[in-house]
């Protein structure tokens, strides 16, 4: 029997990766409070990555899909998409109950408490657009710059593919050329290195599934529910 007194929360990658998938719930787990459950998943099919705006589009109904399909099981205290262009984002809060943050938001929300300039290393400059936009949608334009390291969301799953070297060289660059105090990590793939980079570089690396997992557990603690001014939204018919 479920402990009535863990917290369930619902990370979903809506990309269709498992092995990405397996990364970002085992980093939400270490951050995890003791009465914290990670529910960790994607859904079966749509793109394996999101690169650009048409990805994001073809993944929305799957993240819907299962946002929906663990609602219905009970007991989710919140939702993190763990996805850098927070994907399909006022549709989830549509469609849940309970808070739903996208590791985009969170991480510069996070960053911008630490104070000073920050800059956001994504994986490449096809998505740099989108992340423009999510920066002012956020109110942090002025405040950050944003830079592709060159690698492919696959390649993070690659520990031959020389990704995590780029990721870094493009950090040292917004340090010389940015003057970034803090470094927000652009993908969902890059979850567990952010600790290492860290200490590293000698600077804050953020990584949003982990902020996004600590400020939904707050909002949940809190009480909190996502505002609906967006409309509410049924739930899905279920799947025949
Ligand atoms: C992500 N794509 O976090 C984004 C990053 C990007 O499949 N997971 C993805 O490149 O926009």
């Amino acid at each position: 029997m479920r402990n009535p007194t863990t917290m369930r929360i619902l990370v979903v990658n809506p990309n269709s990766t498992a092995s990405m998938t397996g990364r970002i719930g085992a980093a939400a787990s270490k951050v995890a409070a003791p009465g914290t459950e990670i529910v960790a998943t994607n859904p079966p099919t749509g793109p394996a990555s999101i690169e650009g705006y048409y990805d994001e589009a073809l993944a929305v109904p799957g993240l819907l899909a299962e946002i929906d399909r663990h609602q219905r099981g009970g007991d989710i205290a919140g939702t993190v998409i763990a996805c850098f262009d927070d994907v399909g984002l006022d549709a989830a809060r549509s469609l849940a109950d309970a808070p739903v943050i996208g590791i985009c938001e969170a991480a510069m929300q996070t960053a911008a408490l630490l104070g000073g300039r920050f800059s956001v290393v994504t994986t490449l400059p096809r998505s740099i657009p989108a992340l423009e936009r999510l920066a002012q949608r956020y109110g942090m334009a002025g405040r950050c710059t944003i830079r592709a390291a060159g690698v492919p969301v696959l390649a993070l799953e690659d520990p031959e593919s020389g990704a995590v070297e780029r990721v870094r060289a493009e950090i040292r660059r917004a340090m010389e050329q940015d003057g970034a105090e803090t470094i927000v990590l652009g993908c969902a793939g890059m979850a567990d290195l952010a600790r290492a980079l860290s200490e590293e570089m000698g600077l804050p690396v953020i990584d949003g599934v982990t902020a996004a997992v600590k400020l939904v557990e707050g909002l949940a603690a809190l009480g909190l529910r996502t505002g609906k001014s967006g409309g509410y939204a049924p739930p899905l018919p279920k799947a025949r």
